[in-house]
């Protein structure tokens, strides 16, 4: 949803056409203007939906970057987190109105608040008489009476309209089209001389370098993740720690710090076990929050099924089709999203008799969903048995199998086993790996992880590192107790965190 209004990137040019907005209809010139000046997007798939409803926090950011409205570092890690409290702040809106929470923002906005949000954001002191402007609305006493004033305004100046019966259904939602008239319309009325910053410098987004928006969707060419024009691409980037213990590192601004260092990639540790998605599904939510905020900041986002305590992929295979399912469905067609259907398979298991059947029902739940994804699979001994899976191979494209190694414990006999997975013809994704021993602590070992940076380097292998957060093991990227409400500055990264933040790039 966020893609739609968010990246400016992906903006189309002026004149380029939607599938499914056609010159006979009655929004194609705003439409079209809001399109062509980067303030709305459409999809990847080259159409608009125009009357899918407008969410909250869509309308207004879209205004805000209309108006040059900065965005203000929020607690929030909604993607429009901070333009959302920008808008606040500006008297846009009542916090009541619009609660700082996902499952608020992201809901269709009512077209009384969407109205008053337009209204203080482009024209404030705008003022319509009662009597004439309420005559307009058939069905004025459906209307809230805090929004009498925006609303008699809005009609006072032709922004607003009723529809053929002359209601305004206040309490209804807002197309996209609509809220392209609507937010037209009102362009017109702002003050002159202010606002209107273009959008590349109101967006709070950078695309990273070897970003979505560079690389498009990415596929597996021979043994070499390769973008969407066949060129060889490499991600870096974070593994975060696991969601249930550390949503609070999952903000907009904690990930942009690794992505202004150079990361074009998350991973999202979702644990099964230990407190994880099977015993508390809601982690899910702070999973796809976060998937939206790499989104939003032009990274490639790994979902990983995060199982470890519990080692055979096999005894939770229900739930992991209907997670993926789900998931899909959620990000059909999203270039940013890559797949890790089982982190790290271990116990008395096999690769072909417990991890490849596995693999093959659940990339069957995700590619009938989703053909195109990237989809990341393990193997036993916590994921290091490629020799394994280099004897009885998946029959699927764009497959990649995970390594995992720690600095600290695994040595030249893994890059070995990577080197004869490479030379079979196997493509290699280090998922996850850390400078400290397998434990997550001891070291730093900065010497061993020097050689596997080298290594991964020369081949052109993709990786992310375990972890994001600040918990006092030394793995973790992020010095104990650091206050990373404003991001992560250098000095409030642990010794392996320079590291491995100065290797992103
Ligand atoms: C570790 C965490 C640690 C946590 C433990 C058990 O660093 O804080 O107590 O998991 O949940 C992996 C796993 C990864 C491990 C990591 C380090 O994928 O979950 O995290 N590791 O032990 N495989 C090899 C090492």
């Amino acid at each position: 949803m966020m893609l739609a209004v968010c990246l400016s990137m992906a903006a189309l040019p002026a004149g380029a056409a939607f599938s499914d907005v056609k010159e006979r209809d009655w929004f194609y010139d705003s439409v079209t203007a809001m399109a062509g000046a980067g303030h709305i997007n459409g999809y990847p798939d080259g159409s608009f939906r125009p009357n899918e409803k407008i969410s909250g926090a869509e309308l207004v950011s879209i205004a805000a970057r209309m108006r040059g409205l900065a965005p203000v570092p929020a607690q929030n890690a909604h993607w429009a987190g901070g333009l959302m409290r920008a808008a606040l702040d500006a008297g846009w809106y009542d916090w009541d109105e619009l609660p700082p929470d996902a499952r608020n923002y992201d809901e269709p906005i009512s077209r009384q608040l969407a109205v008053k949000i337009v209204m203080r954001a482009f024209a404030p002191d705008a003022r319509g008489d009662y009597a004439v402007e309420s005559a307009k609305i058939a069905d004025f006493s459906q209307l809230d009476g805090r929004y009498y004033e925006p609303v008699l305004a809005a009609y006072a100046l032709g922004i607003a309209t009723g529809d053929d019966r002359g209601n305004f259904e206040p309490k209804s939602g807002l197309s996209r089209a609509q809220a392209c008239a609507l937010l037209s319309r009102a362009a017109g009325f702002a003050p002159a001389g202010e606002g209107a910053a273009p959008p590349e410098t109101s967006v709070p987004v950078v695309p990273v370098s070897g970003g979505v928006g560079e690389n498009g969707h990415l596929r597996v060419i021979g043994t070499r993740l390769c973008n969407e024009n066949g060129d060889p691409v490499v991600l870096r980037g974070m593994s975060s720690h696991g969601l249930q213990w550390f949503p609070r590192f999952m903000t907009g601004n904690v990930i942009r710090s690794t992505a202004e260092r150079g990361a074009n990639l998350l991973r999202l540790a979702m644990y099964t076990a230990e407190g994880g998605y099977l015993s508390d599904p809601s982690v899910k939510n702070t999973l796809y929050d976060a998937v939206d905020l790499a989104r939003a900041l032009d990274m490639y986002a790994i979902i990983d099924w995060h199982i470890l305590s519990d080692g055979d992929p096999m005894t939770h295979l229900e739930e992991a089709e209907t997670f993926f399912r789900e998931a899909a469905e959620r990000y059909r067609g999203d270039p940013a999203v890559i797949y890790e259907i089982c982190n790290e398979p271990n116990g008395n298991i096999t690769w072909s008799g417990n991890v490849k059947p596995y693999a093959e029902a659940v990339i069957g739940v995700i590619r009938a969903v989703d053909p195109q994804a990237v989809i990341l699979v393990g193997s036993p001994t916590w994921s290091q048995d490629l020799h394994e899976a280099a004897k009885d191979p998946l029959a699927f494209d764009n497959i990649m199998y995970t390594c995992h190694f720690y600095a600290g414990t695994h040595g030249q006999w893994l890059r070995d086993r990577i080197d004869e997975a490479l030379a079979r013809g196997l493509p290699v994704f280090v998922s996850e790996w850390g400078v400290s021993a397998a434990d997550g602590g001891g070291g730093v070992f900065a010497a061993e992880t020097g050689e596997w940076l080298s290594f991964m380097e020369e081949r052109g292998i993709s990786w992310a590192n375990w972890s994001l957060c600040d918990k006092n093991e030394t793995s973790a990227a992020v010095r104990p107790g650091a206050d990373i409400s404003d991001g992560i500055s250098d000095g409030e990264l642990s010794e392996s965190g320079k590291i491995v933040f100065g290797a992103f790039r």
